[in-house]
Order: structure tokens, then sequence, then C-alpha cells
């Protein structure tokens, strides 16, 4: 690369979910939570709910559609505000498809065969597993860049993917001669950038484990959110007096980082106040602040969701502003890949 500065990009805010499931506190925390803090920053925002990637596994259709739908309340009910942010679900725009299969002609099988979250995923099935697993991260690319966002929100679990994003912005800039993709930069930032499962500390909450015990749900009620931070997993030590202490101690760290993020607060202010305290005192003031936080959400969805049609609507109309970001930076990249579009309609 030659040491020129780079072409600076207004700033632009892009992130998604996928609708593969019901929202979890991890999503939340690592994601939706901190959406709304860039929304309120005034920066534009576009937020997407990424159905083409949730059918990369298997999708029952009709729970797909419930999925998205209640991914969208989800996001309205955290306090994404869809006249402000630009909120729809990505198979209504159809840019980020086409911008995929250019991308897939970029990036390089070597690239995408050292994406952890494949291997993970597809496990000792690889061979049966959807190209369209293999191929996610080249989709997720296009979901970015096909808005030129610079700045990319997300959990921890995702830096490999935005690392790979950046290479395909790189190497099409590159290949073609031009300064047309930003390289984009990934925001992980906060206490809890990974929520690690309630049954095994050591793994990742998510919205596809097997075990509903793992995770809560941002529609569980009160009891279900209170009963599975009691059962959550833990070592019999209080906890101690300072972070470094929590070394080595997978469980109690989530639970300490959890309450550090819902209550926004650093870690060290939990480790100050619960200190030297047992699970038995710590675990009902989590369970108490997480039912303060997530009530109001649980609720607002569940009004939301009463309204379907009213939540198709915002999803078209939001789908309808997106197209219009990302339809001009398509065609550019037709132009500039060399694919004539000389149709009239
Ligand atoms: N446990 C987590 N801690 C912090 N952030 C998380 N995110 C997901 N899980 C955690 C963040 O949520 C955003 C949306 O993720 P996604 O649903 O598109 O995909 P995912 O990361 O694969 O999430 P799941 O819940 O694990 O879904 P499944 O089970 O379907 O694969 C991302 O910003 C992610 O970092």
């Amino acid at each position: 690369m030659s040491d020129a500065p780079r072409k600076v990009f207004p700033q632009r805010i892009f992130s998604g979910i996928q609708p593969s499931g019901g929202l979890t506190l991890g999503n939340y925390l690592g994601a939706l939570k901190r959406f709304v803090a860039a929304q309120e920053d005034g920066i534009e925002t576009v937020y997407c709910i990424v159905d083409l990637h949730a059918i990369t596994v298997w999708q029952e259709p009709q729970k797909l559609r419930h999925a998205t739908r209640e991914l969208a309340a989800g996001f309205i009910a955290a306090g994404i505000d869809p006249a402000r942010s630009i909120l729809f679900n990505q198979s209504q725009v159809p840019a980020h498809a086409e911008l995929a299969w250019i991308f897939n002609c970029v990036a390089r099988m070597g690239w995408l065969r050292r994406m952890t979250q494949f291997k993970d995923k597809a496990g000792k099935h690889a061979e049966e597993a959807s190209v369209g697993l293999f191929a996610y991260p080249n989709l997720m690319a296009a979901d970015i860049l096909a808005y030129h966002a610079t700045h990319v929100p997300v959990g921890e679990d995702q830096k490999q993917h935005l690392e790979l994003t950046r290479d395909i912005a790189i190497k099409f800039n590159h290949d073609y001669g031009v300064e047309f993709f930003p390289v984009v930069e990934p925001v992980i930032e906060g206490a809890a950038t990974r929520v690690m499962s309630l049954r095994d500390g050591t793994k990742k909450m998510s919205k596809s484990d097997p075990s509903d015990q793992s995770r809560i749900n941002l529609t569980d009620d009160a009891d279900a959110i209170a009963q599975k931070i009691r059962k959550a997993r833990t070592d019999p030590e209080p906890l101690p007096e300072s972070l470094e202490g929590l070394e080595g101690r997978a469980e109690a760290r989530n639970l300490v980082n959890i309450y550090a993020s819902l209550a926004d607060i650093l870690p060290e202010a939990v480790i100050g106040e619960f200190g030297g305290q047992g699970f038995g005192a710590f675990k009902p003031a989590l369970a108490e602040l997480a039912v303060e936080k997530l009530a109001p959400i649980n609720a607002e969805m569940r009004r939301l969701m009463e309204d379907q049609a009213e939540i198709d609507r915002l999803l078209g109309q939001g789908a309808e502003r997106a197209q219009a970001i990302a339809e001009p930076i398509l065609a550019q990249t037709r132009e500039i890949v060399g694919l004539i579009r000389s149709r009239t309609g």
C-alpha cells in the first residue's frame, strides 16, 4: 500500500443481528444497548435484521418470520427509534446479496478457511454445512460496505469477521485501483463485549445454544430471569476484593461483567461493592438489577408484537431508506468492476 493519506469517509454506523432465535442478554449488552448509545450520539445509524445470514443454517419459515418481527420489536423496545435510525430486514434490500457475490470473487478461500466461527458452527460436519455458512463473512462485508459504513459496533466474537471486511475493502480498492470502500473500524468496547453462557463460563451466551438455562432471553419473565441467575454455575469462593482476583474464575467474572454493564458502571465498582461477599448475596442483587432493566423492554416487545402489520410497515419504510443509500453505491461498484448496466427500467 502507498503512504498516501486514506480518503476520509463521513462517519456512518452499521450493525446487524440475526433473527435466528430470540434475543439474548448477550445480544442486548454486546450489541443493542450500544446501538442505542450510538443513535443518541447523533451519528447516522443503520441497523439491519440479517435474515439472509440466519438461513445459512436451517430456519423454519414460519419461525423465521416470527423471529424477524420479534427482533424488530426488540430493537425498538430497547430504544432504537425507526425515525432516527434506519431499521430494516436485509432481504428487502437486494444490494446486500449482489455485493456479496462480487465479494465472493474478491475474498480468497484461505481467508475464509481461517474463520473460527465457521469452524465452531460447522464443527465436525463441515462437509454438510451450507455453502452460505462458509461464505457468511463475505455477506457481512457486503452488509457493511454497501453503506460505506465506517464504524461497526459488535461483540468480541465478530472481530475476525470485521478484519476480513477490512481485507476485502483493501483488496477491492487495490485490485481496481480505486479508493472506493472505507476500511472499517470495529467498535468493541464496554464490560460486556463477550457475555458468557450461564452454564459454562468459557462458552459465549448464544441464542442457538440447545440449553435454555445457558442464557437469559429478552422475552423471559422476572421469575425465569431470577431462577436462571440463581442456578448460574459459579465456584464456592466469595467475590474477590480486587479485579485481579477474578483471574481463572470465568463464571464469576461473567456475572460481575453482566452486573457492571447492566448498571453502567465499571467492573471495579462492582468488586468495590460486593468484594468479599458470597454468591448468596451477589446473585439476588444481580437478579434484581436484571429484572429492573429487562422487564420494561420485555413489556414493550410484547406490546409491539400485538401489531405485526405495523412492524412490517416500519421494516418496509426502513428498507426504502436503506436502499436509497446502498443502490447508488452498488451502481458505482458495478461500474468499477466493468459490469454493463444498459437497461432502462
Ligand atoms: N454473548 C455475547 N456477548 C456479547 N455480544 C454478543 N453478540 C452475540 N452474542 C454475544 C453480539 O450480538 C450481535 C448479533 O449477533 P448475531 O445474532 O448476529 O450472531 P451471533 O454473534 O452468532 O449471536 P448468537 O446469539 O450466538 O446467534 P447464533 O446462536 O444464531 O449464532 C453481534 O454484534 C454479536 O457480536
